[in-house]
């Protein structure tokens, strides 16, 4: 059946267009490379976190990208609190609009990221009277707003939810979030509930980090039989896999698949991406000299690459997708956080590789790896 397009998606798609029409000869020849969304077993989708430049169709080189790799998208930030409900009386759509419009005229499958969360949610959502937090009805009905609006604006058009983010303490218990303080323990719960109000038909994830470690995967496993037993919808647990190369261990990865598996909850890696710098230095107090220092001392591909390491991440990367065939009825999606290594949040002033694209948009060994997994070679 023909869909109406949505204004905005005639946007995108004329932005698209002048885009595609600049880009120069080598980028052309994506088009010759095999493409991620043809080789994915029937069943998982593969997609990539955008940016707003890429659903604006100014990053003409990542756009060329995503439209020929990927079948999903989630947006990177623009659909998170801040963004889109900056203030008790503003929503902010424009950007957003175009976000699902790019979707759409892509032929994508559109995931709305995130309903509920501790961060990038501005304070005044946590705000009471003279300075004091917002009760729990306040709270709540800050919640309730919020979400009907948003998953209701994109009724029918967003396919899934990550409702709540990130709600687990490491040890599995719900973290200290100002949501909870302000509502109490069943805030997650009333997450869900609104959301499937809003949108009946859309699925709702519960997504998360470091689920590697037993106890908070034994914790996220709990807290969605929790929900399910309250005869709420949830359909699948995100599983974020931010990792390096060599934590956590197949072994680690393949224990989420499993523990998932037996307690009948579907995965999806919402967030992938391999990090080969060593951890972020402590920046405070240091004058500028000494952070300059600091960030030269955890930089250590600031000039490149060596080969050597470009081929380990290009095994990670073969061992995953491996791993994600041998459990093809387990997953139902496999999300990159981000499109090229320019991209990424985890360059944050150093050079980071962490994707499957270089600097330049050109596909990396790491590429070529996945692909020959998925082609069965
Ligand atoms: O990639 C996102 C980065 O651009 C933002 O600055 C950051 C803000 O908190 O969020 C990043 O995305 C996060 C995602 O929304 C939730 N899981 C962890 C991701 C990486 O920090």
């Amino acid at each position: 059946m023909p869909r109406i397009q949505h204004p905005s998606a005639v946007v995108a798609s004329c932005a698209l267009a002048m885009a595609t029409l600049a880009l120069p000869f080598q980028l052309q020849a994506q088009d010759a490379a095999p493409a991620l969304k043809d080789l994915m077993p029937p069943g998982i989708l593969i997609g990539a976190a955008i940016n707003q430049r890429q659903s604006d169709g100014v990053d003409a080189a990542g756009v060329a990208i995503v439209t020929r790799q990927f079948n999903a998208t989630t947006p990177e930030n623009l659909l998170k609190f801040q963004l889109v409900h900056p203030a008790a009386d503003r929503f902010a759509f424009d950007a957003q609009d175009r976000y699902v419009a790019f979707g759409e005229a892509h032929g994508m499958t559109v995931i709305g990221h995130n309903l509920v969360w501790h961060q990038q949610t501005p304070a005044w959502v946590f705000a009471g009277e003279n300075g004091a937090p917002a009760d729990r009805d306040t709270l709540l009905a800050r919640m309730r707003e919020h979400i009907t609006t948003v998953v209701g604006r994109y009724r029918g058009r967003i396919h899934g939810w990550d409702v709540v983010n990130e709600a687990l303490a490491e040890d599995g218990t719900l973290r200290d979030s100002p949501w909870r303080r302000g509502i109490g323990d069943d805030y997650v719960a009333r997450a869900f509930e609104l959301a499937h109000a809003a949108d009946p038909d859309a699925e709702l994830y519960y997504n998360e980090y470091n689920l590697w470690k037993p106890e908070k995967r034994a914790g996220a496993i709990r807290l969605v039989q929790d929900l399910r037993r309250q005869g709420l919808r949830v359909d699948a647990i995100g599983v974020q896999g931010h990792w390096s190369l060599e934590t956590p261990t197949m072994d680690e990865i393949e224990a989420i698949v499993r523990d998932l598996q037996a307690a009948g909850i579907k995965a999806m890696l919402s967030e992938l991406d391999i990090n080969l710098l060593p951890p972020t230095p402590d920046l405070q107090g240091l004058d500028a000299a000494a952070r300059a220092e600091a960030i030269a001392k955890t930089n250590p591909y600031a000039n490149g690459l060596p080969d050597a390491v470009q081929q380990k991440l290009a095994d990670r990367y073969a061992d995953i997708f491996r791993m994600v065939l041998r459990h093809r009825d387990e997953f139902r999606r496999v999300t990159f956080w981000g499109v090229s290594d320019g991209d990424s949040w985890l360059n944050r002033g150093r050079m980071n590789y962490p994707l499957l694209w270089d600097r330049q948009h050109q596909p990396k060994p790491a590429f070529d790896a996945v692909v020959r997994v998925l082609e069965g070679r």
